[in-house]
């Protein structure tokens, strides 16, 4: 584990702590066991009071997070998803005038859903350090070059001189997942054509601490973005804001343009949005500690009350987001079972709480009374697809009850 003391973006080291949630297995480190070893490590978030950035400090290896056994698969995740990413192809290469000879490259493309949204080239470049993912990206979402490492300056190089500049490049629910931010950016500015755009999408730090989105806080997530550390990024690498726009998707997210040149950046808006909410000033981290605490205790309590009853509770989904609940809340010996669509994810046991997991039938063959919808995210596609469930969902943050 690598532990930082200073700041990923300004290098500053005056820090404002917001959570801890102590010592906590990776969210996406499923065990096959009940008893396989696991490996625990600090879960703290910090606020760097020079430039705003939301981050941890404590560094899981990547190669443990992402490379061995990767289960989230974006096309198995949910169709919003799917309609989300395949919508952001479509959109990206009719604004970009995209044509046969330009290459797409998507960083950490997982199972290459967003690549295979693509209608106008099919030089498209999945960099994503999970071998299995990027296997499966070509042959299931015909991705032409599956590279199966981590984005570096390296690579960069390696693919100009394959395939020459790109003239997209996404990273979308990724770009939180970076520890070297300058190595990163420096293989951008080196892999983009002049006229090219680089467009990411991470969870907005707005929408967790407003919304209280505690659940978004794992290890795999270094980053928690505002907008002017993305300013501040851009800046120091020759580039600048070209577009911010916030999105729905994970419960509000931000999606932002980068281009090469000197101009001054856009997102003013989003900024003076998120000064109004305090998040420039460390009492909006206190407030929201309390009421994720808060939020933790009511649903501890009402699933204690619920299995005193006699009431069975399941999870309907098993995010990665789920693991930072359960152990946070402490909900392991309430949850008889999770459930989720991932095949990677069946079969397999929630780190630190030992729940097992199994494909969504096992549901409607063991219905239980409850059943904890955590991806609220997709509370809308879900709750559609189980109108029939006779039992209730509980929403795992507010704690109430939805059906
Ligand atoms: P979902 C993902 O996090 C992955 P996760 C990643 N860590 C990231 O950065 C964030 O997004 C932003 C299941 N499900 O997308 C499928 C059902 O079982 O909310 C998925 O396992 N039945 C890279 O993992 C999970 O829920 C269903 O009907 O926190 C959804 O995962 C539906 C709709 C989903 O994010």
């Amino acid at each position: 584990m690598i532990v930082h003391n200073s700041c990923r973006i300004c290098g500053e080291r005056d820090f404002h702590q917001v959570v801890d949630f102590g010592n906590q297995s990776p969210s996406n480190k499923l065990t096959d066991h009940i008893n396989s070893p696991e490996w625990s490590y600090p879960l703290k978030l910090y606020y760097c009071k020079n430039c705003g950035l939301l981050q941890l400090l404590h560094i899981v290896p990547p190669k443990i997070l992402f490379q061995e056994d990767y289960p989230y698969y974006t096309g198995k995740a949910s169709k919003t998803i799917v309609k989300h990413f395949k919508d952001l192809a479509k959109l990206l290469e009719k604004e970009y005038n995209i044509t046969t000879s330009d290459l797409v490259v998507d960083i950490g493309g997982n199972d290459g859903t967003l690549l295979s949204g693509y209608t106008k080239t099919n030089r498209t470049v999945n960099i994503e350090p999970s071998f299995d993912q990027s296997i499966y990206s070509m042959q299931v979402n015909n991705v032409m070059y599956p590279i199966n490492d981590n984005f570096t300056p390296e690579v960069a190089r390696r693919l100009v001189d394959l395939y020459g500049k790109a003239k997209i490049i996404t990273a979308t629910n990724m770009f939180a997942h970076i520890d070297d931010l300058y190595s990163f950016m420096a293989g951008i500015v080196y892999l983009l054509k002049d006229d090219g755009v680089f467009v990411i999408e991470v969870h907005h730090a707005l929408s967790i601490i407003k919304d209280m989105e505690y659940d978004s806080i794992y290890h795999e997530h270094m980053s928690y973005y505002t907008i002017n550390p993305l300013w501040h990024l851009a800046e120091n690498f020759g580039m600048y804001v070209s577009k911010a726009e916030k999105i729905p998707i994970h419960g509000g997210s931000l999606r932002i343009y980068f281009k090469k040149g000197n101009e001054k950046s856009w997102g003013l808006k989003i900024a003076l949005e998120e000064t109004e909410a305090g998040l420039h000033d460390v009492g909006a981290y206190d407030v929201f500690c309390l009421r994720a605490e808060k939020s933790r205790i009511k649903l501890h309590d009402l699933l204690k009350t619920l299995t005193d009853q006699g009431y069975t509770i399941s999870g309907y989904g098993c995010p990665a987001k789920a693991n930072t609940i359960i152990n946070s809340a402490s909900l392991g010996e309430y949850i008889d079972y999770m459930i989720d669509t991932t095949p990677a994810k069946q079969g397999k046991y929630t780190p630190n709480s030992h729940i097992p997991i199994y494909p969504t039938q096992y549901f409607y063959d063991h219905p239980t009374d409850y059943a904890i919808l955590f991806p609220w995210n997709y509370a809308k596609e879900i709750l559609e697809k189980e109108k029939d469930y006779k039992g209730k969902f509980i929403h795992p943050l507010t704690g109430e009850i939805i059906s």
